[in-house]
């Protein structure tokens, strides 16, 4: 059955590969499974056809025979869940390796793009400077007890799993601020898990659509 996912026709990351289809395609790649990419505009994504695959009108979506999913968490679980590599056979390691999944979106995330939201949307603002640190020291507070947690190992619990693909993922929004320079074994953890084949094959990827849709039209 074809994997089809959906991605932005124009990233408005400039191909860093912060746009979340990619961690969809990391998994994707991590478990061999082949996939084709639809674009969509900014616009199409709120019309009525793209918000049957999506409520909320974003990417990625992820479609395969009659099953639609919508929410990066979901897809990878659902990709994890199917095919073998992203999810220990363990039991307990395996409820482990999802609630780290979780632990990635829910907790270490939402402040990532509270700075990023505001570097992006509040500079112009008269509060922007004195709130900055604030919304700064709310990452640094996840990132130091993440790395505290890490400590010396490779990955968050064993062997590489769902759970360090969704937390390589949300961290790399943070790689050019410079903020992961304070913690050595995040940093070491982040390359490692840019260093996979499977992430090496999903950024190519991302990045050639990013380049393609650049290129001025015939
Ligand atoms: N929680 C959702 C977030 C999806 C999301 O924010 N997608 C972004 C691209 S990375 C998007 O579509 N932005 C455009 C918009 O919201 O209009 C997930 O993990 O899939």
């Amino acid at each position: 059955m074809a994997i089809i996912i959906t991605a932005f026709e124009r990233s408005p990351d400039g191909g860093r590969g912060l746009a979340r289809d990619t961690r969809v395609r990391w998994a994707l790649e991590e478990v061999e499974q082949p996939y084709e990419v639809r674009t969509v505009s900014l616009r199409a994504m709120k019309e009525p056809a793209h918000r049957a695959l999506h409520p909320f009108g974003q990417i990625p979506t992820y479609e395969e025979g009659d099953l639609t999913l919508f929410e990066t968490g979901g897809i990878v679980f659902h990709i994890a869940e199917r095919h073998a590599g992203l999810l220990p056979d363990d039991a307990n390691a395996r409820a482990r390796a999802v609630t780290w999944m979780f632990a990635a979106l829910n907790t270490v995330e939402p402040p990532i793009l509270e700075l990023a939201n505001a570097r992006l949307l509040e500079r112009d603002k008269a509060w922007y400077e004195k709130r900055l640190p604030l919304v700064s020291d709310r990452v640094r507070d996840r990132l130091g007890q993440l790395s505290v947690r890490l400590g010396d190992a490779d990955w968050l619990d064993g062997a590489f799993s769902a759970g360090d693909l969704m937390m390589v993922s949300v961290l790399l929004r943070l790689k050019p601020s410079g903020m992961l320079d304070e913690y050595p074994n995040l940093t070491a953890y982040l390359s490692r898990g840019e260093a996979r084949p499977a992430y090496k094959r999903a950024f190519e990827a991302q990045l050639a659509a990013y380049t393609a849709s650049q290129r001025p039209a015939d």
